[in-house]
């Protein structure tokens, strides 16, 4: 696909109405963090907070003036038409379902952008030849049945349908049953037909551009991602009376493994690799217990898919080693979720850089370090992301995670010229610059 070569217009959206969305939205599932005393956000996937929050994200669209269809998977789709019905769509979007423990811009800055696109467009009367769909996907974060990135993977037929709705979350609810409870079980074809372009807008979630001092990122791809789940089967046994040489200890092995990881990412061997045990639970936990069992959770990220896979190699034989260790002790892995590492495409790349500096916009090119849908859309067209700025080294997953309203406008208003540019607007449609309001 050739960047849209016109010297098109540049569209600036209402950063005011974008902020109050943003914050009206954050309220649905809001808590309070008493580690941080900020007002956090926890709206699993397909929990009565995410319904809540789908439910006025329809809201809003159909304010705006979408069609609006849900398919089996949950994912939601808004379609502004344009001049050219038969033209495949400019598609952006992103998820509203976050992890325990997240902020008001995680995956909602591209919705609720994209929603901001669409009502500045209205407010200008533009038409575009293509049209323009805005999407939310169902279960990005992968926090709650245990695969990221899930609504987008199926719409873009790398999960089945079918598998998605077997997953299950820690009690045992099926995916399934809760899109059916949440009456999110939608009838349209969870698999999308290729658009013609994807870009998707999302907070960086690290510190890279607040380190360059610029708002903007254009985001070159995203790096490899491999979830595991291990359990360790040891034997409860009496704290007092058990010699150490008889014991089976699972709350051991687990520790283990925990700093293994953290000496594998320290030797280097394995390039730029993170890891995480981001779950760990031993059982039964009580302690005057040897534990008999002990549950833990891998993210390892790797730009680089063969140091990636040398990593996953070297935690498996460390933890068939752990079952040498101690007499009677077993290990099973379970894989959880894996993403090989994935590039954007250059000229949409191009596109976003273009419209940043068509806004006078400061930017850099980066690689996302965190999973995103466009990841998955990748493999049906040219796909993808403007990153905006975060403060506080970025953090993100943590009630602190902010972005200001003037980085939050920046970065919706080159998604909005960028959408725009490959949505081809009709001549005569009023393309002045919105003046920000
Ligand atoms: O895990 C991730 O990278 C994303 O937040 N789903
Ligand atoms: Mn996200
Ligand atoms: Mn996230």
């Amino acid at each position: 696909m050739t960047a849209p070569t016109t010297t098109a217009p540049i569209l600036r959206v209402d950063g005011d109405r974008l902020w109050r969305s943003l914050m009206e939205l954050a309220e649905i599932g809001a808590y309070d963090d008493e580690r941080t005393g900020l007002r956090g956000v926890n709206r699993l996937a397909l929990t009565d907070a995410d319904a809540a929050g789908r439910r006025l994200v329809i809201g809003w669209m159909r304010e705006a003036g979408l069609t609006v269809r849900v398919d089996r998977m949950g994912n939601i789709y808004g379609r502004r038409e344009g001049a050219d019905p038969d033209a495949r769509p400019v598609l952006t979007g992103s998820h509203i379902d976050s992890v325990a423990t997240a902020g008001a811009f995680d995956g909602c800055l591209g919705v609720l952008g994209g929603i901001e696109v669409v009502r500045t467009l209205n407010d200008l009367g533009i038409t575009t030849r293509r049209p323009l769909e805005v999407a939310v996907f169902t279960e990005e974060e992968g926090t709650r049945f245990g695969t990221d990135m899930l609504g987008s993977a199926v719409a873009a037929g790398r999960i089945t349908l079918g598998r998605a709705h077997a997953l299950t979350d820690r009690d045992g609810v099926a995916l399934g049953a809760e899109l059916t409870r949440t009456g999110f079980d939608g009838t349209a074809c969870e698999r999308l037909d290729p658009p013609h372009a994807y870009v998707e807008c999302h907070i960086e979630q690290g510190p890279v551009l607040a380190r360059a001092g610029v708002d903007i990122g254009v985001v070159t791809g995203v790096q490899g991602i491999s979830w595991q789940e291990i359990t360790l089967h040891g034997r409860a046994a009496h704290a007092g009376t058990t010699p150490t040489e008889l014991r089976a200890d699972a709350g051991l092995a687990a520790a283990r493994i925990v700093t293994h990881l953290r000496a594998m990412v320290e030797s280097g061997a394995y390039g730029e690799l993170r890891a995480t045990v981001g779950h760990m639970a031993v059982h039964p936990g009580l302690t005057n217990i040897v534990p008999a069992r002990a549950e833990l959770t891998v993210d390892l990220r790797n730009p680089d898919d063969a140091a990636m896979a040398r990593a996953e190699e070297d935690l498996l034989s460390h933890v068939r080693a752990l079952e040498g260790e101690q007499p009677g002790l077993t290990a099973s892995v379970r894989r959880m979720a894996r993403t090989a590492a994935v590039p954007f495409d250059e000229e949409v790349q191009k596109a976003v850089a273009r419209a940043a500096d068509d806004h006078g916009l400061a930017h850099v090119s980066l690689l996302s370090g965190a999973g995103h849908d466009a990841q998955e859309i990748a493999a049906l067209c040219p796909t993808a992301m403007v990153f905006v700025r975060g403060e506080y080294d970025g953090i993100s997953h943590n009630p602190r995670e902010y972005s200001n309203p003037e980085a939050c406008a920046h970065g919706v208003d080159v998604l909005a010229t960028t959408l725009l540019r490959l949505a081809e607007p009709v001549p005569g449609a009023a393309t002045d610059a919105v003046p920000r309001s």
